[in-house]
């Protein structure tokens, strides 16, 4: 997750955003200094090996208590099976979540997605932190991980995913977050485990690669009317509904939802297809079954099954994540899909990515976002994707990678 609910691009956010990048490259970073990552001074040194920055340590060296909060807060583990603390971490996510850089929209992860992103296969309850103040018991603080094979290179990793950093707006810039790093980090390490990756809005040392998202209307004059989207160039709203409009349904035969039975062949489709990309997870049936498998609100997987032969030969994967709409009349709640997994063998990508757009329509979705990794850029200008102002980096911890990649070098969606 990063900060990048993806409105449009327009050019002088672009020109700002790049000169506050180039800013923070010069800026300290008193915590992350002290991290093992790539920092800003090593980049371009190619003398650095590829590979782990530390060694791990023995589990009995590994600090046994935790990190020391102010004294008015107190550490607590979130239980994301019980009612009652779901509703907590949705709250606090609901009002001090991620926002847009002019504060318009900010994630609304919902309940059932938090589970799902929560409790993968092997997950521990340990990584699942939380902060609460000590007298009124309210959740003000949250982070956590997940566990992940990560393959770079010929190297596969076990990883933390780190995600849904949050603490609550009236407790920012109080040097929190780092003490909620770090207990993460202790937490990960009590496992045996020494990586970790994670994407951010912010640049921090160092991206090993930094992505764009992208963004195709699905009901453009919703878009319009809350602020996501602006008409175009000598454009009016019936020229673009027109422009936007898509078929009713799918046209590729075969083309289908995913069901249980699929696990099996979407495994081995996917990994073939992921084994090209320099860092992409390294999934198993399991994986795949957790991830990929539909479930109504959350994730949303189609696949194409040969009419002849009924080989599973193309597969296509978006996840939901709506956004609350912050001081609009008339909308709430704006309905976004998120590009995931795609993998095209026999039908084109451009077609299978429409027949998706098509699906998603379908499903009431206002916007479809799609990230530049993978193979995702030969298409998005044919889709009628336009750029978003938001740049997404993606960070691995205590793991060096000779060069920054390219994003079509990247096989990795973080939620
Ligand atoms: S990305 C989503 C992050 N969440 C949001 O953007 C929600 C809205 N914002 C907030 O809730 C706060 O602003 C947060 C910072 C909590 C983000 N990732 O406490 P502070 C550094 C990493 O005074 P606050 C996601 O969830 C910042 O550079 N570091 O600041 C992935 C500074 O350090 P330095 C960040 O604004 C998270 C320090 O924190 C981020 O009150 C991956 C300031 O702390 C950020 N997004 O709170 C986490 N933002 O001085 C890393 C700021 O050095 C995981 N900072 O510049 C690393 C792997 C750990 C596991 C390892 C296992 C081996």
């Amino acid at each position: 997750e990063g900060n990048s609910l993806n409105k449009d691009d327009s050019s002088l956010e672009t020109i700002v955003r790049k000169f506050q990048d180039t800013v923070s490259l010069g800026k300290k970073h008193k915590f992350w200094e002290t991290q093992p990552v790539g920092q800003f001074k090593d980049v371009g040194d190619t003398s650095l090996p590829e590979g782990p920055i530390e060694p791990p340590t023995p589990l009995s060296e590994v600090k046994q208590e935790p990190y020391n909060l102010p004294s008015q807060y107190e550490w607590t583990t979130c239980d994301m099976d019980s009612e009652e603390t779901c509703n907590e971490v949705y709250n606090l996510l609901k009002n001090n979540y991620v926002e847009d850089d002019e504060n318009m929209f900010r994630f609304n992860y919902s309940k059932e997605f938090l589970r799902w992103a929560l409790r993968p296969p092997g997950f521990y309850r340990s990584w699942h932190i939380g902060v609460r103040a000590k007298t009124s018991k309210k959740l003000v603080a949250f982070i956590t991980g997940v566990p992940a094979r990560i393959r770079v290179r010929d190297e596969v990793v076990k990883m933390a995913e780190i995600n849904f950093l949050c603490v609550h707006k009236k407790l920012r810039t109080k040097r929190l977050a780092p003490v909620m790093i770090k207990e993460v980090t202790r937490r990960v390490h009590l496992e045996n485990i020494w990586q970790a990756a994670y994407t951010a809005g912010v640049v921090l040392p160092t991206p090993i690669t930094t992505c764009q998202y992208w963004h195709r209307s699905l009901n453009p004059k919703k878009l319009i009317d809350v602020g996501f989207s602006r008409l175009g160039a000598r454009m009016t709203m019936n020229r673009t509904i027109k422009l936007y409009k898509l078929p009713d349904s799918p046209a590729t035969p075969g083309f289908r939802k995913m069901e249980l039975c699929d696990v099996p062949a979407v495994t081995r489709l996917l990994r073939n297809y992921l084994s090209q990309f320099v860092v992409a997870p390294d999934f198993d049936e399991s994986d795949v079954e957790h991830w990929l498998l539909p479930t109504e609100d959350v994730v949303d997987s189609y696949l194409v099954e040969s009419p002849e032969t009924h080989e599973i030969t193309d597969f296509c994967s978006f996840y939901t994540l709506p956004s609350s709409i912050l001081g609009n009349q008339n909308y709430s709640s704006l309905k976004a899909a998120y590009s995931y997994y795609n993998v095209s063998t026999k039908t084109p990508l451009l077609q299978l990515m429409n027949d998706t757009l098509i699906v998603a329509k379908q499903k009431n979705f206002d916007v479809f976002n799609a990230l530049d990794v993978m193979h995702n850029e030969s298409v998005l200008k044919e889709l009628k994707f336009g750029p978003g102002d938001g740049q997404l980096h993606y960070y691995l911890y205590n793991y060096r990678t000779q060069s920054a990649l390219k994003p079509s070098e990247l096989g990795l969606v973080l939620l």
